[in-house]
C-alpha cells in the first residue's frame, strides 16, 4: 500500500513536470518584437502617422512586415481592440487590402487569400471611380470601404512570429 502511494506520487509528480514544461513551450514558442503585439499567432503594430496606401506599405516592409490582413471576425475585433489600446480616437486606418492590380479582385498585400471580409453595407462602392485600398473602422459600423489610395491615414502592420 505504501508503495503504491509513492508510485503514485512519483507518477503524478512527473505528469506534472511533463504537462508543465509544455505549456512552458508553448508559451516561448514564439514571440513578437516589443510594441509589437500577438494576436493569433502574428504581430500586429498600430501606426499612427497618417500616410498613403503605398506609403503605409512601404513603411510596414521597412520593419519586415506588410500592411495587415484580416483572417475572422475575432482576429478584427482584436485589431480593433489594439487600436484602443494605443490611445488614438477612433478613425478611418488602413490594412492590407487592394483591388490595384485588377478591378474587383481584392487581395492581401502579404500575399495571403482574402477570404474573410467586413465590408460596410453597399461597399465596396468605387464611388469617386478610383477607390481601390481597403480601410477599416469606417462609418458607424466601423467596418471596411474602399477609397482612394492617396488619401493619408494611420495604418496597422503585421508580421510573423518568430519561434524563439
Ligand atoms: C476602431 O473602432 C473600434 C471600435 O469602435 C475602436 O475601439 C478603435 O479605437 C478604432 N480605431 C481607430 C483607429 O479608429
Ligand atoms: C472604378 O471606376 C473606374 C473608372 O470608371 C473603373 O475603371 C473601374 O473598373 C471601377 N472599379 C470597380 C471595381 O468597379
Ligand atoms: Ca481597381
Ligand atoms: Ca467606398
Amino acid at each position: 500500500m505504501k508503495l503504491l502511494a509513492v508510485f503514485l506520487l512519483v507518477f503524478s509528480m512527473m505528469a506534472l513536470t511533463s504537462g508543465h514544461k509544455r505549456i512552458v513551450l508553448q508559451e516561448k514558442s514564439f514571440s513578437c518584437p516589443c510594441h509589437w503585439s500577438q494576436i493569433n499567432g502574428r504581430c500586429f503594430i498600430f501606426v499612427a502617422k497618417p500616410m498613403t496606401w503605398a506609403k503605409a506599405e512601404k513603411n510596414c516592409l521597412s520593419m519586415g512586415a506588410n500592411l495587415a490582413s484580416v483572417r475572422n471576425i475575432k482576429e478584427y475585433r482584436q485589431i480593433q481592440g489594439l487600436i484602443l489600446a494605443a490611445g488614438y480616437e477612433t478613425r478611418e486606418t488602413w490594412i492590407g487590402g487592394s483591388d490595384a492590380q485588377e478591378d474587383r479582385t481584392w487581395l492581401w498585400s502579404d500575399g495571403s487569400a482574402l477570404r474573410f471580409t467586413n465590408w460596410c453595407p453597399k461597399q465596396p462602392d468605387n464611388l469617386t471611380r478610383k477607390q481601390e485600398c481597403l480601410q477599416m473602422n469606417y462609418s458607424a459600423g466601423k467596418c471596411w470601404d474602399d477609397t482612394e489610395c492617396s488619401a493619408k491615414k494611420p495604418s496597422v502592420c503585421v508580421k510573423k512570429s518568430c519561434p524563439r
